[in-house]
């Protein structure tokens, strides 16, 4: 064997040795620099070929090819071994156990009191009411005054407000203004709304009260309306949403805007009736107001009272809620609690 050919066996010998060693993805890239790269020692080698006699040319040549060839395959065969055993360490320092199931991804879910209101809606909507949008914001005259309770009137103490820098500007306390402004709009002609939306009282905040809370109103106005239409519309509702056979009963009561006024309960289905912190141990939960428009109303809203009726209801969307889904306290619908806000819909 030629001096030459012993010189790049002995480097190929020692090439395989220093790549067996090599533990790491940067030394097999130093290796793949020393020998096989530009500057690499077997390309110089395969510089030093012009210099051999013409005989030596052929058989030298095609052993340092057979060289190169044999270590790039060794190098890629080594770096893949140091990548997998790279791996493995990452994988057992970061303590990742990768036959685990994968976590599924979290999808986002309407809020508890847009369900409950989206039932709602639903609801009145299949019955020929058409949603009316009025605004959170209202004069103390459309909030209170129009709809009967004069300046003065304890009536407004069932419903503390909170004012705005703007005198006489108030933020809604109920819907109930909702029904002049669709009044106005419709009169003299036939309606049936309903109004969905927040309202604001400065009220303490208990397992039942909140200070932001949302209503949806009812509104129809006719020729021929009477108390019995009143029923058969809530009855309707407390059976679509509740499941037939809830008990709902009709109380007596009073509102400045209604007459006759009643107010509308459905047995409590967190103690089935029993008595329990939320309905206060009556075995009721009050669900909403409602009654005949006052004539006086009618008349501030554009229909001649002598003409027309109509009848009005106002319910808590969140109270609805509270029943439907069995939540005991108000105050989780706002405190934006995950595991809350998963629980329905
Ligand atoms: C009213 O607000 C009347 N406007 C309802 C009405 C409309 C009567 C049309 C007649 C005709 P009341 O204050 O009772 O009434 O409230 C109606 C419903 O809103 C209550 O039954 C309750 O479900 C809900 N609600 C009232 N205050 C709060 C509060 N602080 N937090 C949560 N829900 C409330």
């Amino acid at each position: 064997m030629s001096a030459f050919l012993q010189e790049i066996e002995g480097l190929y010998a020692q090439a395989m040795e220093e790549l067996a060693a090599a533990q790491t993805t940067a030394s097999s890239e130093a290796w793949y620099a020393k020998y096989l790269s530009r500057k690499g020692e077997l390309t110089a080698q395969l510089r030093g070929l012009g210099q051999l006699p013409a005989d030596e040319k052929p058989a030298a040549g095609k052993r340092i090819n057979e060289i190169k060839n044999g270590l790039s395959n060794a190098l890629q065969a080594r770096q893949a071994t140091i990548a997998q055993a790279e791996m493995e360490e990452t994988l057992s320092a970061e303590g990742i156990d990768v036959t685990l199931p994968g976590r599924l991804q979290q999808v986002g879910k309407l809020h508890p009191t847009t369900v409950a209101m989206n039932q709602i809606i639903d609801i009145f909507t299949q019955m020929g009411f058409e949603v009316f949008d009025s605004p959170e914001v209202e004069t103390d005259a459309d909030n209170f005054e129009l709809l009967n309770f004069p300046p003065g009137h304890p009536a407004r103490e069932m419903q503390d407000s909170f004012y705005t820098a703007t005198p006489d500007v108030i933020l809604r306390t109920h819907t109930s203004p909702g029904q002049l402004h669709a009044m106005r709009k419709y009169a003299p002609d036939p309606l049936r709304v309903i109004l969905p939306g927040k309202c604001y009282r400065n009220e303490d905040v208990t397992a039942r009260s909140e200070m932001m809370f949302y209503q949806v109103e009812g509104l129809a106005v006719g020729r021929n309306i009477t108390f019995s239409d009143l029923k058969g519309v809530l009855f309707n509702y407390a059976n679509q949403m509740y499941g037939e056979g809830r008990q709902i009963r009709f109380r007596k009561s009073y509102f400045p805007f209604t007459e006759p006024s009643v107010e509308v309960d459905v047995d409590c289905i967190l103690c089935g009736g029993e008595g329990c912190r939320v309905c206060k141990y009556s075995g009721w939960l009050e669900i909403l107001g409602a009654g005949m428009v006052h004539p006086v109303v009618l008349r501030n809203g554009g229909y001649d009272p002598a003409v027309y009726s109509g009848f009005a209801f106002g319910m808590g969307i969140e109270r609805q809620a509270m029943l439907k889904y069995s939540i005991d306290d108000i105050r989780y619908f706002y405190d934006n609690d995950a595991r809350f806000l998963a629980r329905v819909g």
